[in-house]
């Protein structure tokens, strides 16, 4: 499929341009998160992708999580890559070749990663439900999603909780979905770089250098996949990080679970108490009450990672947090400028080492950004929730469905026509 470029003009409605991008970038089953950069599913971005979904096509929405979740592996990982098969193998790097899923027991039969992503999955499946009940009820889309969408949290909550203190954690940086963080710098530093002669970058061909991570990140990236992919996917490398986004969108999505199970008839009771310990246990390990924020915790370093990163506040997405007043006064403040930056930067904007440009370094993001959106309406702040819809819509008018965006100047950078971008704006539409 050829990629459309979305035409944004004042004929052509923002809703009708959103659509035509969802539907390029649909192959059989599942919705690619770009047809050049990205032309395979991938996890988190597919729950984004179903949240716009469910406004116009509520059963593609359905097979979007159902695909994702076929490809789970049995002890409950859902990889972070489903690869298509009909896609050359070496569109992408690093693809099937390298994650090597068929020599792994419990693997799937279509090809996958061995790495996760941030469980968003449980919260879209349960907002995709409510979008149209009856439909999904016919198919029986929650009965059938339910015991997956378990497993996969059983997984995060055994696996992963490698302290022992009731949080997960990330063992590579694209776990955490925000690659290049300057959050991850110091636990990468320990890592040795694999020389540029054993990369064979392919994102290069379809975004700016000056926009993607370095050689250096992708060498890092590189020698901690094929360390774990070498221990059989089991041994977790020389990198280990509690992130606050993937904890924080746990509790959510045990909220989100206590939902669905009361839903298909089951007892609510053991999922609103675990929302419950993950939440304590953020606010336990990861709350910094002076800087206002939740910090990433270095479990391999054993001690905090005082950076300021958009992930920092998005526990504003959980339930019953006690500190949502002080993560929308942070966002408030010179680091974020919640009031006047759109999207929401994704780092601080008063470090050194922000860069307007270059991916999870600076740029605001729409699904980072949807979820501050999310929260501040969760906790009853709907006059900044209404604002910072009517700025994000305004900026991809103007910019179209760009991946990131200069938070100050509105500035497109990364490929155009991405699916999460498009899909998140149905959303706010509505
Ligand atoms: C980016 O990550 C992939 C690796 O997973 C890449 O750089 O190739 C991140 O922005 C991630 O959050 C996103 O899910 C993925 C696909 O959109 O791209």
């Amino acid at each position: 499929d050829a990629p459309v470029r979305a035409v944004i003009s004042p004929s052509a409605s923002l809703d009708r341009a959103a659509r035509r991008v969802l539907a390029a970038n649909w192959r059989r089953g599942a919705t690619v998160p770009a047809g050049g950069l990205y032309p395979h599913q991938w996890s988190w971005d597919s729950a984004f992708i179903a949240l716009g979904l469910r406004h116009f096509s509520p059963v593609r929405a359905q097979r979007e999580l159902e695909s994702l979740f076929g490809a789970q592996w049995t002890d409950g990982r859902v990889p972070h890559i489903v690869f298509d098969p009909l896609v050359p193998a070496d569109a992408y790097f690093p693809g099937p070749a390298f994650w090597r899923s068929a020599d792994v027991a419990g693997a799937p039969g279509v090809p996958t990663s061995g790495i996760v992503q941030p469980p968003a999955h449980a919260l879209a499946a349960w907002e995709t439900f409510r979008a149209a009940p009856a439909v999904a009820r016919s198919r029986r889309f929650l009965e059938r999603l339910y015991p997956r969408l378990v497993a996969w949290h059983d997984f995060l909550l055994t696996a992963r909780d490698l302290r022992g203190r009731g949080l997960v954690s990330v063992v590579h940086p694209w776990e955490s979905g925000m690659d290049n963080s300057p959050a991850w710098d110091v636990p990468l530093s320990r890592v040795v770089p694999l020389p540029p002669a054993e990369l064979a970058r392919r994102d290069l061909a379809h975004a700016a250098a000056a926009e993607r991570p370095t050689d250096t990140d992708y060498g890092r990236y590189i020698r901690l996949a094929r360390d774990y992919r070498d221990s059989g996917y089991r041994e977790t490398p020389g990198f280990a990080v509690e992130d606050p986004l993937c904890n924080a969108l746990l509790a959510a999505g045990e909220h989100a679970l206590a939902s669905i199970a009361a839903e298909i008839g089951l007892d609510p009771a053991r999922h609103l108490a675990r929302a419950q310990q993950v939440t304590d246990a953020l606010m336990a390990e990861l709350w910094d009450v002076t800087a206002g924020t939740f910090f990433a915790y270095d479990v391999v370093g054993d001690a905090v990672l005082r950076s300021y990163s958009i992930a920092g506040l998005l526990p504003v997405v959980v339930p019953d947090l006690p500190v949502a007043t002080d993560l929308v006064k942070t966002a408030l403040g010179d680091r974020f400028r919640l009031a006047d930056a759109c999207p929401v930067p994704s780092y601080d904007l008063t470090a050194a080492d922000h860069e307007a440009g270059r991916y999870w370094r600076g740029p605001g993001w729409i699904n980072t950004s949807w979820l501050f959106w999310y929260g501040l309406r969760l906790h009853g702040e709907t006059g900044l929730a209404d604002d910072l819809r009517d700025r994000l819509l305004a900026r991809v008018r103007t910019a179209g469905f760009r991946e990131y965006l200069d938070p100050l100047t509105g500035a497109g950078f990364g490929t155009d026509d991405f699916s999460w971008t498009a899909a998140l704006t149905l959303d706010l539409i509505r």
